[in-house]
């Protein structure tokens, strides 16, 4: 009997799951070469840049109606657009309705000497003004992969920013003398913060906040907790909790193995090393990543966001006090492969479509 209440509960979650999720999704705007990555200003205009080196405005047209403009905004810097090199993230300082400012990331450089370089400007409404770089990553790296690039605010004002191994020399990732395969920390002047981990360490870049990370490709920080995940090689996709100064074991320790089918460590987990608190194995190919917590979706309420390319979806991960519960499947019948999710104002979710004819989608209830 007790069997049985169990199985009817268990029927009856699935139905009102599946109910919670009647949604359907909207095109916002469509004509994107290769859209990465997605940020609101605060007056719900967005901002969307293009791995090709655009920055593009999406504002309410003449009929009230989300439109994208034409135009580019002028003023963005050039970038190194090849292989996985391009454009990357756009975030907007907490305090834009005051001074306007947004940050942008990018590849900089050649195909054979390249950067992780930041920058920061005043965006009036058509053009970037007053840009700066902020950072550069140290040293160049050659060839044009894993340059990671999405960056997060901390509650303390500074900025999270993820830097990929360059898929070069691996063991890049553990080597405090590089930003390669690394988190990090920097103020949004570009100066590192007096408490980041490793600044008493002889010949470590002080901007490092933790090591250890093969190609992350999202951050989102959730109630002053930063989370990340990183691409794998052959599985060992990872969500990991970000905590200042440890080390997530790239490539020392993994749930995958190398493209080649050949082992790249022994070691899954190891002392010292932070295991992931998700490991998808095989990979799914995580790309954006929110937090929501909005008006619209109450059943989605309280879970990671991840947008994935080759199994075209969004993870939903749910999270209660920290720990991961059983995730759903979604957006998969839309047959894209995924670069970004973000969550509305409104409490809509938004994505991007990884495209030569990319698209913001909104999702939105379907009742
Ligand atoms: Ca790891």
């Amino acid at each position: 009997m007790k069997h049985m209440a169990a199985l009817i509960a268990g029927a009856l979650a699935v139905v009102m799951s599946a109910r919670a999720a009647d949604y359907r999704v909207e095109t916002v705007a469509s004509g994107f070469d290769h859209p990465w990555s997605l940020a609101f200003l605060p007056d719900g205009r967005m901002l969307v840049t293009e791995r090709a080196g655009r920055l593009r405005l999406i504002e309410p047209g003449p009929d009230g109606r989300a439109r994208l403009r034409p135009e580019p905004v002028a003023g963005v810097p050039a970038v190194l657009a090849r292989g996985q090199a391009g454009l990357f993230d756009v975030v907007v300082d907490p305090a834009f309705a005051v001074n306007g400012q947004v940050m942008l990331s990018f590849a900089y450089g050649t195909p054979e000497a390249n950067h992780l370089r930041v920058v920061r400007a005043r965006f009036d409404g058509r053009q970037l003004r007053e840009v700066q770089p902020i950072f550069t990553s140290q040293p160049a790296k050659a060839e044009t992969q894993h340059f990671g690039g999405r960056m997060a605010w901390l509650a303390d004002g500074t900025l999270l920013l993820g830097m990929g191994d360059g898929n070069v020399e691996r063991t890049d990732a553990q080597r405090l003398h590089t930003h390669l395969g690394k988190m990090l920390r920097i103020k949004p002047d570009g100066s590192v913060p007096t408490d980041n981990p490793f600044l008493t360490r002889p010949n470590a870049r002080p901007e490092i906040y933790t090591l250890g990370h093969r190609h992350p490709q999202g951050v989102v920080v959730v109630d002053g907790v930063p989370y990340a995940h990183e691409h794998g090689a052959r599985g060992g996709d990872e969500l990991n909790r970000i905590e200042p100064g440890a080390n997530y074991g790239w490539p020392i320790t993994t749930g995958g193995i190398d493209y080649t089918y050949a082992r790249i460590t022994p070691y899954r987990t190891r002392a010292g090393i932070e295991p992931p608190l998700v490991d998808w194995t095989p990979s799914i190919a995580p790309s954006g990543m929110a937090w929501y917590d909005g008006a619209l979706f109450p059943a989605w309420r309280g879970s990671l966001f991840i947008s994935t390319l080759k199994e075209g979806s969004v993870r939903r991960v749910p999270l209660a006090k920290g720990s991961p519960g059983p995730q759903e499947v979604l957006f998969q019948e839309l047959g894209e492969r995924i670069r970004d999710v973000r969550a509305g104002p409104e409490g809509a979710i938004y994505l991007l479509t990884d495209s030569a004819n990319g698209r913001v989608l909104r999702v939105v209830p379907s009742r």
